[in-house]
């Protein structure tokens, strides 16, 4: 051991002088004898330029950073399993599908779409739900997203489209947020943006975390089978946790008190044991159904109702381990939707064909190589044989001479390398009749894609009352941080085509005329509404408090028998009690027991609760009656419309915050453990003017 404080020569720790997995090396694996000093001519003199040692640790933290994705650059991510439930060899040929029980190895990642790397967890924004399946016959990745239609109808318009969302080209803001002119521009000149813009203005950009959201695989694709027959398919995830979001104010305020909200609520669910899961459904049809529905099935800015083709659930996903280095997995993944397996392929669908291109070209930006596929979180876990060689970065060391194919190598004893598989191999299935014949070369759109509006009538029309107040409410808010008012009003004009009684809210929240409807290309239709869209009183809204975190308000006095209580129902109930108090250490109960903190208040705002109890004495109320964070604690459960259960003695602070008397607001132990699974929309009207 060196001696405390050696400023001389090494760092003063522990010091390994044989060749152990502990020993600190260069890259090029020599000791390195000292980690803290450069090397210098004397001890005041200049640093020399022969200390590898230093150059090299510089020169590489100096690269450190790579280009981070162009959207979907904010992400977090974990590996697990999926679990088939039944043997589809019917259907497919894939391989993960082949047998009930098989269980097939992901990594999936969560993101955000339009900020940085660094931006926070909860803007208004679409979510990234990517998978990446390492099935024995090679990587399936279906890059979906946690809503199931898209902004545009063609891949052409993405690079508009990913402009005019992001910061603006001139200002460099906002960050992360489409509440600004340019979106709202490029929004309002492409109708067939209005359904996307439906559930991106509705509490599905505002998740509660990752663990609650639906995802979807958007794009119609085929699964086909061993004789080659093929039924389309639409990819559904379900959370086994449920559907859940915030209220905006809420994750407005998350976004200052915990910036990676749902990065760790990820994180730490795994980390204790809580695996999220999801039940992966598919909406199986023949062309025969394709043809029969309104609109047309390779436009990806439209669903089939579940009402209409219900979900065949066809396995589960489990995530239950967490990355080990969040650059190395995380960061590096790469997700490309041309990775496809056999039996399963695409469809026609223009947003479709376009991305499977991009991604591949993508990847050799950012990763830096064509061996991108090589990092150890992108290989298959299939052996991977082929001719491809060389390239920066090559980590393979082939042998022999054998780097073509057709050769006759074997003949003379060499080894030949692989050879092509024309049965069990990867074949394109021919598509429909129709789509064999080659027809003129045309830059245009389909008829079957002009109707813009009807579904996004049916998205709204279908929700619950009060998340069709958020959706008024959010497209007030960002309208009202649009400058420009002609972009304002024609915005307007297309909502008028998605409901007239939404479109008059919207201008009465702006202060604004009711402009008349835009023109449609198609004549917008009355379809069948369809309940299973809604969170609030939908299929998947959760029942009870399983996987969430209550926050427990304590201070010194608190009541020992009824705190201690508490915390066993919650945990009892199979969510996480997180004991809040004034001090970090914890606080005196009235037994005389130390309950030790989770949380200081001041860090811990109930914006990051589920549902808060406030068990506090009267000396303790006394106390925090003077503590403007306390307040807020509980002036913010109401105002997001938690349960709020508390101690008598604690009612003088719910006084000052405002709490009034409702079906959320219980005692302790008086029904709150299913208080807190729900929020009170009725409270709503009475704490937030709604348009
Ligand atoms: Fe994309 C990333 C989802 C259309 C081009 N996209 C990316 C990611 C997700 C999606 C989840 C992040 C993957 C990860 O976690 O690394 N993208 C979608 C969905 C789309 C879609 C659901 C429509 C249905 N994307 C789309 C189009 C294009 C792109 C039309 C281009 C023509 N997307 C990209 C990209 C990204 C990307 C630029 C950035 C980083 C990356 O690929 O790996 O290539």
């Amino acid at each position: 051991m060196a001696k405390d404080n050696d400023f001389t020569t090494g760092n003063g720790g522990e010091t390994h002088q044989t060749a152990t997995a502990e020993r600190l090396t260069t890259n090029q694996g020599i000791p390195v004898s000292d980690n803290q000093n450069q090397l210098k001519a004397g001890a005041r003199g200049p640093v020399l330029l022969e200390d590898f040692v230093l150059r090299e640790k510089i020169f590489h933290f100096d690269h450190e950073r790579i280009p981070e994705r162009i959207v979907h650059a904010r992400g977090s991510a974990a590996h697990g399993y999926f679990e088939s439930y039944e043997d589809l060899s019917d259907l497919t040929s894939a391989d993960l599908f082949s047998e009930a029980g098989k269980r097939t190895p992901v990594f999936t990642r969560f993101s955000t779409v339009a900020g940085g790397a660094g931006s926070v967890d909860t803007p208004r924004d679409v979510r990234g739900f990517a998978v990446k399946f390492y099935t024995q016959d090679g990587n399936w990745d279906l890059v979906g997203n946690n809503i199931p239609v898209f902004f545009i109808q063609d891949a052409i318009k993405f690079p508009d489209l990913i402009h005019s969302v992001k910061m603006e080209a001139d200002k460099g803001y906002p960050q992360a947020a489409s509440a600004h002119d340019t979106f709202w521009d490029f929004i309002g000149l492409m109708p067939e943006s209005t359904h996307m813009i439906m559930w991106a203005m509705s509490d599905r950009t505002i998740p509660r975390s990752l663990r609650t959201m639906q995802g979807f695989g958007i794009h119609t694709f085929r699964l086909v089978n061993a004789e080659g027959q093929s039924t389309f398919v639409k990819f559904h995830w379900k959370p086994k946790q449920g559907v859940q979001s915030t209220c905006w104010d809420e994750a407005v305020k998350i976004a200052g008190a915990d910036p990676d909200y749902h990065r760790r609520d990820l994180f730490e669910a795994i980390d204790m044991g809580d695996f999220p899961e999801w039940e992966l459904g598919i909406q199986a049809f023949d062309e025969e159904f394709a043809d029969s529905l309104p609109y047309d099935v390779l436009d990806s800015t439209k669903i089939i109702p579940e009402e209409l083709l219900p979900v065949r659930p066809i396995g589960r996903m489990v995530l239950d381990r967490n990355p080990d280095n969040f650059f190395a997995e995380t960061e590096q993944v790469a997700y490309c939707p041309a990775n496809i397996v056999p039996g399963i392929d695409f469809s026609n669908d223009p947003l479709l064909q376009g991305r499977l291109f991009s991604y591949l070209d993508t990847q050799l930006k950012r990763l830096g190589s064509t061996n991108f596929h090589q990092i150890p979180i992108n290989a298959p876990k299939c052996p991977v044989m082929n001719f491809q060689r060389d390239g920066h970065m090559q980590m393979a060391v082939p042998k022999g001479r054998a780097n073509y194919e057709p050769n006759s190598l074997s003949q003379a004893g060499e080894e030949a390398g692989p050879r092509e598989c024309p049965v069990k191999g990867f074949t394109t299935h021919p598509g429909r009749a129709a789509e064999q014949e080659q027809g003129d070369k045309l830059r245009i759109r389909p008829e079957s894609f002009a109707d813009h509006y009807s579904q996004a009538r049916m998205f709204f029309r279908s929700l619950a009352e009060p998340e069709q107040a958020h959706v008024a409410f959010a497209l007030v808010f960002e309208l009202s941080k649009v400058g420009l008012e002609h972009v304002r009003t024609r915005v307007l004009s297309n909502l008028v085509n998605v409901d007239p009684d939404l479109a008059a809210r919207v201008a009465d929240g702006l202060n604004m005329p009711l402009p008349k409807a835009s023109e449609t290309a198609a004549p917008v239709q009355d379809l069948d509404l369809s309940p299973a869209l809604r969170i609030i009183e939908g299929p998947l809204e959760p029942e009870d408090i399983e996987g969430r975190s209550i926050a427990v308000l304590v201070a010194d006095g608190s009541d020992a028998d009824a705190t201690k209580a508490l915390i066993g129902a919650i945990e009892g109930a199979g969510a996480r009690a997180v004991i809040v108090a004034p001090k970090i250490g914890g606080a005196k109960l009235s037994d005389g027991s130390l309950l030790k903190a989770d949380a200081q208040l001041a860090g811990y705002p109930s914006v990051l609760a589920d549902a808060i109890a406030v068990s506090l004495s009267a000396e303790g109320t006394a106390m925090l009656l003077k503590e403007a964070a306390a307040v807020q604690f509980v002036m913010d459960a109401f105002g997001h419309l938690k349960a709020i259960g508390a101690s008598d003695a604690a009612k003088p602070l719910l006084d000052k915050a405002g709490v009034e008397a409702d079906a959320g607001v219980t005692g302790l132990d008086d029904g709150f453990i299913d208080a807190a699974a729900k929020r009170f929309w009725d409270r709503e009207p009475g704490v937030r003017m709604l348009p």
